[in-house]
């Protein structure tokens, strides 16, 4: 008998531990609430938060400094085309709606991971104007081959010309 409910126990565990893994894999915004992300919930990024449409793209923070807030999605950047100056020192901030997807600036050096639940910061300058793809470069599903952003880094003079609303993107939108 002893022995009957030991093995039920260890069935019952494996059973529940094969379950949670898949959990794990599927549902991120369970594992958001778990604890395993410091930032914005992957669930409701466009809805609350840093990351709404509004937020995105270009904009001069507070201290002065020109930050580019960016989503990464299965298998898009939101915006597809960010617009920036030349020269000066650029903040990026980024996060992923689902898989993680690593952008990299074609032509430079830089590259940014975007992970769910996670935001990766960092600064880059851009000292060539010109149209720089932007690939992604961390296999991310079925549309990964195809997902490309761009980059359009501009004469100071020109950014500086452009009314907020035209910060947001270089696309269409
Ligand atoms: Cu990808």
């Amino acid at each position: 008998m002893k022995k009957k409910i030991g093995f039920a126990t260890v069935m019952l565990l494996v059973a529940l531990s094969i379950l949670s893994t898949r959990f794990y894999e599927v549902s991120l915004p369970v594992w958001h609430l778990l604890g395993g992300g410091n930032g914005p919930d992957p669930a409701t990024l466009h809805l609350r938060g840093e990351f709404v449409e509004s937020n995105l793209g270009a904009a001069q923070d507070r201290e002065g400094f020109l930050t580019v807030r960016m989503i990464a999605q299965q298998y898009v950047f939101v915006p597809q085309c960010i617009i920036v100056p030349a020269g000066v020192p650029i903040r990026f901030r980024i996060t992923s709606a689902d898989a993680v997807h690593m952008l990299s600036f074609l032509g430079t050096d830089y590259g940014l991971k975007a992970v769910p639940g996670t935001v990766t910061e960092a600064r880059f300058t851009f000292s060539k104007t010109g149209e720089f793809k932007i690939p992604c470069h961390e296999f991310c599903g079925a549309g990964h081959y195809a997902m490309r952003g761009q980059l359009d880094v501009v004469p100071q003079d020109q950014f500086s010309s452009l009314r907020p609303g035209e910060r947001r993107t270089c696309g269409p939108g």
